[in-house]
């Protein structure tokens, strides 16, 4: 397996221009001409021989300018063409090659689910269809005929605007597609199927009439209406906040089952899985319909970042992808609470990417060298490639951030475009050097910030010192060289003791903002009359540690006073955090306290919910929930014992459950839906049954018997999946046959319901019970589930490996043993899913001895196994460098 490093790269020997594909739909034997239009790259070598890209393809023909080649002149294997001597100017090649579509399980290149045929291409799957220079620095103006049975495919899509269909023989049909936007080939897309289609049409701010459509299942049209509604929000939204209008007459997005990841920005044909579409009150939950929102608008976005502006190679990935999870973000801040977003925003970044740039698998947000790019589609490149952007807005304040990103998207507009292309556009709008910023692309690892606050009573002032500490990471790439100092935005304010803003100033915070771009730096505030209680970090506005030895009076501040909502939330999330920290290191059994530390925090709750509960449910249910598994095993840091962890949580949630009872309870009865009210996937809506749904959760932690009894009324009465997966959640941690009776019904309702019943998958296989792993082998009998299906892989198995860790992390291995057998199962049909179950073993250094013995055992037994896919060779391999 050769490594491909981002200091080799060199622009393509010869380009392609003009792509005419002929695709003619067979479910075993599909036949595709593709008609190239090729010509001498003038930044290439010249004379060089012409290597096309091929994966597992079937050469059935081939023309070089309308004539057969002579002997000798191509070589052809499953996974390249090459053309020795190509003409010195521009030529066509013609190439007849062959494809099974049905027997395609990777997911990649041209396969069938459920009947309907598609393509996933990202980012090295249009090899996979025919011949090509499959890299994304080759733009071709694309026009694609499908030709398929009229009964098996009566939709045909593809990228851009329709332009001729017809009949095409006994039975069979055509359409044309012809998209006029150069773009390189893992942007393309074809659809053939019996689809439902549900659409409306938008008019642009430049006054393009535009169709917009969704295809489904057909029945399942009218799940179709939110994710319709949200792709017209989207475009407006884009309108509005970056002047982005959408260039096509059709916009067309497509539901299938089985997909490797959410969905896909192909060009004017966004493939979805169906996960991220359907909804509807009684099957989705509000996170599926945030999720659907968010993610149509991720895919929509990327037309302007990442379609328009593509990436010169895959090193670029997070140019398209952070900047687009940047966009996503912001707009659901929009669409529904901002504070309340940004909240679950960092919940995800330290759950996910933070242990990701701590473990084996590290790597910079452009990474430098890679062996599989499909295993770089993380959360560094995604989330933190997201901070970034953010962190780059902070800096240079809204307008000048707005005034880059369009002189970005002006000059890159139809290129393959490179970090430095990117930050040139703010460079130059801004007048600034940003290079200490740039770092953030090529160090990885997650920066700590220590602070420390001083008040001189003589002098009034008041002087906050900020030292960053970066870790050294080695990766392929790179042994480990020094890291040098990031500019850090450091958004904060000082709050007075018993509440109120402070009038202290340094000329050194602009715009509420210091930027910290050396190691050590100090900050001094004038004219104080007392000690102020300093809020760092407002909005969580860099994505790093900080260490600040707050007390805990001083927490209690801020969560009470604080202007700024993520600080409120963060100053309960340390609160809670010393506690568990402190309980899970000692290993300190089941209780029903958490000692005075735990009645305090209980006690500012307490508070805090009179207060403001009310106000905004969204906010109270995030505060009262305590910090994940994940992020109190990254506070401990090392010989990390999951039990002792779930034991501390544990005893701090029937804490708070037994002294917030009352309380929480009389909450549930004050945000009961008035009988008969519509349904609404509101933002407000979705608060109040979050809240409601928190409160039950705690009061059945302190009272599993009373908990209980409410949650049985809940599962039954729900008029929403929300309301009633979340009770059956909370029943399914209480041990004992009314759990059972409950999931067993829950299963036979939702027997059809494939997506159901992956909710029901997954909190089966997250149940923190020795007795768990028994049952994750049991349900993959289960009639539903399939290996060959993403969906229900992620919904038991990895639901099991990456979210249950004190099972996944059992003492015995047998967690681990289970996750490297279906990782074995699953690698010959699809690697790409297999090498991602795989990185649940991404923290397997931090565990304690006795565990990290077997997670070894069992990833060598992975490394030995022989046939691996290059995915899971290359995450086996850097999990054990
Ligand atoms: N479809 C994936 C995404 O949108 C990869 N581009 O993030
Ligand atoms: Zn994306």
């Amino acid at each position: 397996q050769t490594i491909v490093r981002l200091a080799d790269y060199r622009p393509s020997d010869y380009l392609i221009d003009r792509v005419d594909l002929d695709v003619r739909l067979h479910p075993t034997e599909t036949r595709i001409t593709a008609t190239l239009g090729l010509r001498p790259n003038p930044a290439g070598e010249p004379g060089a021989p012409l290597v096309l890209d091929g994966d597992e393809l079937t050469l059935v023909a081939i023309a070089l300018d309308g004539q057969p080649t002579g002997p000798g002149a191509i070589e052809v294997t499953p996974r390249s063409l090459t053309l020795h001597q190509p003409p010195q100017r521009p030529f066509v090649l013609e190439i007849e090659t062959q494809v099974n579509p049905s027997t395609n399980t990777k997911l990649m290149g041209l396969y069938r689910s459920n009947g309907v045929y598609c393509t996933q291409c990202e980012a090295d799957g249009f090899r996979r269809i025919t011949y090509f220079l499959d890299r994304p620095d080759v733009m071709a103006v694309f026009t694609t005929r499908i030709e398929g049975s009229r009964d098996a495919a009566p939709v045909l899509l593809g990228n851009g605007n329709p332009v001729a269909q017809g009949e095409a023989g006994p039975g069979r049909h055509y359409a044309i597609w012809h998209d006029p936007h150069p773009k390189p080939a893992y942007l393309f897309a074809l659809v053939g199927g019996r689809l439902g289609r549900v659409g409306s049409r938008f008019t642009t701010m430049e006054g393009r009439d535009v169709e917009i459509a969704v295809y489904v299942e057909p029945g399942k049209e009218g799940r179709a209406d939110f994710a319709l509604d949200a792709v017209a929000r989207s475009m407006a939204w884009d309108e509005r906040t970056f002047g982005r209008a959408y260039d096509l007459d059709v916009f067309n997005v497509v539901a299938v089952s089985d997909f490797n990841m959410g969905a896909m920005e192909n060009k004017g044909l966004n493939i979805f899985n169906d996960k991220y579409v359907l909804a509807s009150p009684e099957t989705a939950t509000d996170a599926d319909y945030a999720n659907i929102e968010a993610i149509i608008a991720h895919e929509y976005f990327h037309n302007w970042s990442g379609n328009r502006v593509t990436c010169r190679d895959w090193f670029q990935l997070c140019l398209k992808e952070g900047l687009t999870v940047f966009r996503d973000q912001e707009f659901s801040s929009d669409e529904r609470s901002r504070p309340v977003h940004r909240i679950a925003e960092v919940r995800t970044l330290r759950a996910r990417q933070f242990p990701e740039d701590a473990g084996p698998l590290a790597h910079p947000v452009r990474p430098q060298a890679y062996r599989e790019i499909n295993n770089f589609y993380t959360a560094t490149v995604y989330e933190k490639g997201a901070e970034i952007v953010r962190m780059l807005r902070t800096l240079l304040g809204p307008e000048t951030f707005r005034a880059g990103m369009d002189r970005y998207f002006t000059t890159c507009d139809g290129t393959a475009a490179t970090v430095e292309d990117f930050l040139a556009a703010f460079a130059a709008e801004s007048g600034r050097d940003l290079a200490a910023f740039s770092r953030w692309y090529a160090q990885a690892g997650t920066p700590t910030v220590a602070v420390s606050g001083t008040y001189d009573a003589a002098a009034r002032t008041y002087t906050l010192t900020f030292r960053q500490s970066l870790p050294v990471v080695a990766t392929e790439a790179a042994a480990g060289a020094a890291p040098q100092p990031l500019a850090i935005p450091i958004a904060l304010g000082l709050v007075a003791p018993g509440g109120g803003p402070v009038a202290a100033a340094s000329e050194r915070v602009r715009d509420g903002v210091f930027v910290l771009d050396r190691a050590e730096d100090a900050l001094v505030f004038t004219g104080l009359d007392a000690a102020p209680v300093p809020s760092l970090f407002r909005g969580f506005s860099a994505p790093v540690k900080v260490e600040h030895a707050l007390t805990r009076d001083e927490r209690l501040t801020l969560l009470a006073h604080d202007r700024d909502a993520f600080n409120r939330w963060q100053a309960a999330q340390s609160l809670a955090m010393e506690v568990l920290v402190v309980r899970a290191r000692a290993n300190a059994p089941l209780a029903e306290e958490a000692g005075t530390e735990g009645a305090g925090l209980a006690a500012a709750l307490a508070t805090f919910l009179d207060g403001e509960a009310l106000a905004d449910p969204a906010f109270a249910a995030l505060v009262l929930t305590l910090p994940g598994e994940q992020e109190i095993a990254q506070a401990i840091g090392a010989e990390i014992d999951p039990d002792a962890i779930w034991r501390a949580r544990q005893t701090l949630r029937v804490q708070l459950g037994r002294d917030l009872g009352p309380r929480l309870l009389a909450l549930r009865e004050a945000l009961v839906e008035p009988e008969g009210a519509p349904f609404s996937p509101d933002a407000a809506s979705a608060g109040r049954r979050a809240l409601r749904n928190a409160a039950l959760d705690l009061v059945t932690a302190a009272d599993p018997q009373a908990g209980t009894a409410l949650a049985l009324g809940q599962v039954e009465n729900a008029a929403t999946m929300t309301d009633r997966l979340a009770a059956l959640a909370t029943l399914s941690l209480v041990p004992g046959a009314a759990r059972e009776a409950a999931l067993a019904r829950f299963g036979e309702t939702y027997r059809g319901e494939a997506l159901v019943l992956d909710k029901w998958f997954a909190l089966q296989a997250m149940i923190p019970e020795a007795g768990t792993l028994e049952r994750v082998r049991g349900l993959m009998h289960h009639a539903a589930f399939s290996l060959g299906n993403p969906n229900r892989v992620r919904s038991l198995i990895a639901s099991f490996s990456l979210n249950n860790p004190t099972q996944f992390h059992r003492p015995d291995g047998a967690g681990y043993d289970l996750t490297a057998e279906v990782v074995l199962a699953l690698d010959g049909k699809n690697p790409q899913v297999a090498a991602r179950l795989l990185t649940a073993f991404n923290t397997w250094r931090m565990v304690e001895g006795g565990r990290r013995l077997h997670a070894e055992a069992a990833l060598r037994r992975v490394a030995q196994a022989p046939g691996l896919s290059p995915d899971v060779s290359d995450i086996v391999g850097r999990s054990l460098a």
